[in-house]
């Protein structure tokens, strides 16, 4: 498999954990998006939105990475990352798209881009932008671990899910931008025992080669 990649990327961490998960080695191809290169010809040729990730299979290209997840799990279901279950399929996955659907697409590079460059907030207020959404979907997470799983290490069950993907790709943003992590006492025991995994430690975005710290 070959994944265009950027360390910070969160789309992308999201199916690192996943390929990691079900035991597939991938080849990297870097796209440093603090030097914009997702907006270069020979990119956008591979991903016309250009955002990461695009994952190669073969000659099969993929992207979006709930897709991705969602093509992992059926063509290589083993060891599973959703529920068998239909109900705790389903809030496993509702609970992924706190993450991807609702709180990362308002924190990413062209958003925090169009706050600075067409609406001119300055660097005060993207942040609180930033920590406000990743507060409000972090909000979310704990609300529903209390209902439904208050002591769990993980989200559901005894086995990493999207769910705990997504959690914990909710919580590293959240710490590159410095969000008061404490009211969430839940979400982050289950993600303090997902980097104790070396699925999730291995696709980590400090631990890829191409970090820079910032
Ligand atoms: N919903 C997409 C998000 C894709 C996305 O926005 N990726 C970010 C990196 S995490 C990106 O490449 N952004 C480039 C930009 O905003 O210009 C997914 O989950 O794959």
């Amino acid at each position: 498999m070959k994944l265009y990649t950027y360390w910070r990327s969160q789309a992308t961490f999201r199916v690192r954990i996943a390929l990691n998960l079900k035991g597939l080695k991938r080849e990297d191809v870097v796209v440093n998006l603090d030097r914009g290169e997702q907006l270069q010809p020979d990119y956008k040729e591979q991903n016309p939105q250009a955002v990461l990730p695009t994952l190669y299979d073969g000659g099969a290209k993929l992207f979006q990475s709930m897709a991705i997840l969602d093509y992992l799990e059926e063509k290589y279901p083993n060891p599973p990352i959703l529920p068998k279950d239909l109900l705790a399929r389903a809030w496993v996955r509702g609970f992924a798209l706190i993450n991807v659907a609702d709180s990362h697409p308002l924190i990413v590079p062209r958003i925090r881009n169009y706050l600075a460059d067409v609406l001119k907030l300055d660097e005060g207020q993207r942040t609180a932008w930033i920590q406000h959404w990743l507060g409000a979907g972090l909000q979310a997470m704990e609300d529903l671990l209390a209902e439904k799983n208050p002591g769990g290490k993980l989200c559901h069950g005894d086995s990493p899910t999207v769910a705990d993907i997504c959690l914990v790709t909710q919580v590293t943003p959240a710490q590159l931008f410095k969000t008061e992590l404490a009211p969430y006492g839940r979400v982050m025991r289950i993600y303090e025992h997902c980097l104790s995994l070396p699925a999730f430690a291995e696709a980590h975005p400090r631990r890829q080669p191409d970090f820079t710290a910032h």
